[in-house]
């Protein structure tokens, strides 16, 4: 919610709290078919996307989510031959992919194509990797697209906006049984879970979810600036590896060490350090 001319607001936490942030100018605002979008360039932490008014993307912290995002999954799978993200049409989890030269195929499913042309526009930083021959982009629901391929993908990642509205489907059990299908024997998902210690959302639920369908249901976090809180949470879910699995293989390990010299947050000692989970997060996610 903006208040000021000069400041955007985003209250939550049943709208009790908040994060405030200084603008310098409001780049763009639509109504797009499926939500309000809009792009400020703010006086500290660079450009920010809000997609009705939450905070989705900004320069000062985006890095952190999408490396995440991709090299946890890539650094556990034995294959990272075709992966599925729904959501994230601002490309960044597009963009940490596909510096993994084993990636074959990256489909990006997102149901706004608006998203993804404000992001090529105000973010060219996230969308640089969406022209890679190995990505496909389809404009569409991912509830549906989901239930179209089976036993195919090695890992899915659900980079979605809150538990509400059009996105609700995305925490289902339903749909995290599509996804569990259209994963094979080895894969991985992973999802963005929100901020555990306010819990708007009552996440164990979704936890609950994703235990009703995989064998494997973890969770971990990272600071995201930008978003409720700050303390973000993160599933992790398989048919057979657990989180900190890390595939042993030394060619793959090699590689993996390559990428994580130009990652600004992730590496392998950190990923197996998140793992580790506090009594309250542990709680709340019912483990
Ligand atoms: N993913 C959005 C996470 C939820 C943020 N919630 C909020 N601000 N209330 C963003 C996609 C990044 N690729």
């Amino acid at each position: 919610m903006e208040n000021k001319m000069n400041e955007f607001t985003e209250y939550w936490y049943h709208q009790t709290l908040g994060l405030r942030v200084k603008i310098k100018a409001h780049l763009h605002s639509e109504q797009s078919k499926y939500q309000k979008i809009d792009v400020y360039e703010t006086e500290g932490i660079g450009k920010l996307l809000t997609l009705n008014g939450k905070t989705m993307v900004s320069e000062i912290d985006e890095f952190i989510y999408h490396e995440i995002m991709a090299h946890v999954p890539c650094a556990v799978a034995r294959k990272n031959s075709k992966v599925l993200i729904i959501g994230g049409g601002d490309g960044g989890v597009v963009r940490e992919f596909a510096k993994h030269n084993d990636v074959q195929s990256i489909d990006l499913v997102e149901i706004d194509d608006r998203v993804i042309e404000i992001s090529k526009k105000y973010f060219p930083q996230c969308t640089s990797a969406l022209g890679d021959p190995r990505v496909k982009i389809h404009a569409r629901d991912g509830a549906e697209f989901i239930k179209e391929r089976k036993n195919y993908y090695d890992i899915i990642i659900v980079d979605s906006t809150d538990p509400e509205d059009f996105a609700l489907g995305l925490f289902t059990e339903k749909f995290y049984r599509e996804i569990s299908e259209a994963l094979t024997s080895e894969g991985i998902m992973m999802a963005q879970t929100e901020n555990p210690i306010l819990d708007e959302f009552e996440i164990k639920k979704f936890y609950d979810n994703l235990r009703a369908v995989f064998p494997v249901v973890e969770s971990f976090s990272a600071p995201i600036i930008i978003y409720p809180g700050v303390y973000w949470s993160f599933a992790f879910a398989s048919k057979c590896f657990h989180g900190t699995d890390l595939n042993p293989d030394s060619t793959k390990k090699n590689k993996l060490k390559q990428i994580e010299k130009d990652c600004r947050w992730y590496n392998s000692n950190w990923h197996i350090g998140t793992f580790a989970l506090s009594n309250l997060h542990r709680k709340q996610v019912g483990m």
